[in-house]
């Protein structure tokens, strides 16, 4: 992993556009390199796992859930120490991963309505969001939008709410180039928009929350091939008792 392209930690003015808005770009996470290997892994499970026949939810995406059960490499994002200390900056100092999955919009796929327009605003934050650009986020290709400040008070937002599959007026496209990350409060009103140009969209998405929250992924449920290819700050971010790490 490479951990001297950027800073280790936010700086003052990531935190508080994080704070406020909500959301942030980090960009020089992964190189070129790294991003590649990463499309070449979620290609691969794609592939070899048949994942087309159980990823049925959004058409025109390749969809792979729980990344990490087909990729070690991917620990290398997960681990990054920049995006764990955004995390904490969301929820707090203890930390588990709640969610990994491979998310890749081709050609013509559809946008997502905006969501999620139930949940809970305001602090304590229980759960954030960090998104691999594994290819450069555009306006083309569909990068993610968000309506910033919603984390915090959503009724304005939620007021001048018509489809939540249109154009929101406050919303703001949140563009970056390849080997960044997009990250964000869970507590946002975001979505991922319609991929109008000729390529894919590649990214990896994550959710990390304070400790309590239950994980989407059955951890414990990780192939031992798998297991044996994670550290121990990686096991104990997700949450694995001792029994389960050989
Ligand atoms: O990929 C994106 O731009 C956002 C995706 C998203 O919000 C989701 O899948 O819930």
């Amino acid at each position: 992993m490479t951990v001297d392209r950027v800073g280790l930690s936010l700086s003052v003015e990531q935190r508080g556009q994080l704070d406020t808005q909500g959301f942030v770009v980090l960009p020089g996470v992964l190189s070129p390199e790294e991003c590649d290997e990463l499309t070449s892994d979620m290609d691969h499970a794609w592939m070899e796992h048949e994942l087309a026949s159980v990823s049925g939810s959004e058409a025109g995406v390749r969809f792979v859930a729980n990344a990490l059960y087909y990729s070690a490499r991917v620990q290398r994002c997960l681990l990054y120490p920049l995006v764990l200390d955004a995390a904490r900056a969301v929820v707090g100092p203890e930390l588990l991963l709640n969610l990994v999955n491979g998310r890749s919009p081709g050609p013509g796929a559809a946008g997502q309505p905006l969501h999620d327009l139930t949940r809970r605003r305001g602090r304590p934050f229980d759960k954030c969001n960090a998104i691999w650009c594994l290819d450069e986020f555009t306006d083309a290709n569909g990068a993610t939008r968000v309506i910033p400040g919603s984390h915090l008070d959503a009724s304005t937002a939620l007021a001048s709410m018509g489809d939540p599959m249109d154009r929101h007026p406050d919303e703001v496209l949140v563009e970056a180039p390849k080997g960044a990350v997009v990250f964000h409060n869970s507590h946002l009103i975001h979505s991922g928009r319609p991929n109008h140009s000729t390529g894919d969209r590649k990214s990896i998405h994550a959710a990390y929350t304070r400790p309590g929250v239950p994980t989407h992924y059955d951890w414990t449920a990780l192939p031992p091939e798998i297991v044996g290819k994670l550290s121990e700050e990686m096991l104990d971010l997700l949450g694995l008792p001792a029994s389960d790490r050989t």
